[in-house]
C-alpha cells in the first residue's frame, strides 16, 4: 500500500466539487486516511511550491492557493501516487483528457482544481507542510 496527498484547490472548493472529487477516489477503492479543510498561510504556500520558486508564475500560484479554503486529503491504495496522478489529468486543464478531474471541470492552468503529489519524495515533503 502506498500513500499520496491531494489538495482540492480554492477553485475546486468554490465550484462545490469536493464531494464529487472525494467520491471518485473512494469509488476507485482508495482509503481516506486524513482530511482537513483550511486556508494556506503565505509561508506554507511558498513552502509547498518551493520547487517552482524561480518560475515566472510562482507568485501568482502562491496568491491563488491562499485565495480561499482548500481540502487536503491523504489517500492510501496500491500504487496510489501514479494512479491518482492519472485520475487528476494533465497540468493544463484545457489539455487534460475527458474523464480526468482536470479534464472534466475547467480550462485553467494556474486554476486547475486539484494538486496531487508526483513522487514519494514530494508526498513526504508536502504532507509535512500540511499535516
Ligand atoms: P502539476 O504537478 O500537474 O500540478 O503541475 P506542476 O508541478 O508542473 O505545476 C504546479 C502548478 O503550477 C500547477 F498546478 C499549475 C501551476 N502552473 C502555472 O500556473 N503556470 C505554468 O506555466 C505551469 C504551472
Amino acid at each position: 500500500m502506498e500513500q499520496t496527498l491531494i489538495v482540492i484547490k480554492p477553485d475546486g472548493v468554490e465550484q462545490k466539487l469536493v464531494g464529487d472529487i472525494l467520491s471518485r477516489f473512494e469509488k476507485k477503492e482508495f482509503n481516506i486516511l486524513k482530511m482537513k479543510m483550511f486556508n494556506f498561510t503565505k509561508e506554507q504556500a511558498e513552502e509547498l511550491y518551493l520547487p517552482h520558486r524561480e518560475k515566472s508564475f510562482f507568485s501568482n500560484l502562491v496568491l491563488f492557493i491562499i485565495s480561499g479554503p482548500v481540502v487536503a486529503v491523504i489517500l492510501e491504495g496500491s500504487t496510489a501516487i501514479e494512479v491518482v496522478r492519472k485520475m487528476i489529468g494533465s497540468t493544463k486543464s484545457y489539455e487534460a483528457a475527458p474523464g480526468t478531474i482536470r479534464g472534466d471541470y475547467g480550462l485553467g492552468l494556474t486554476e486547475n482544481i486539484i494538486h496531487a503529489s508526483d513522487s514519494k519524495e514530494s508526498f513526504e515533503r508536502e504532507s509535512k507542510i500540511i499535516f
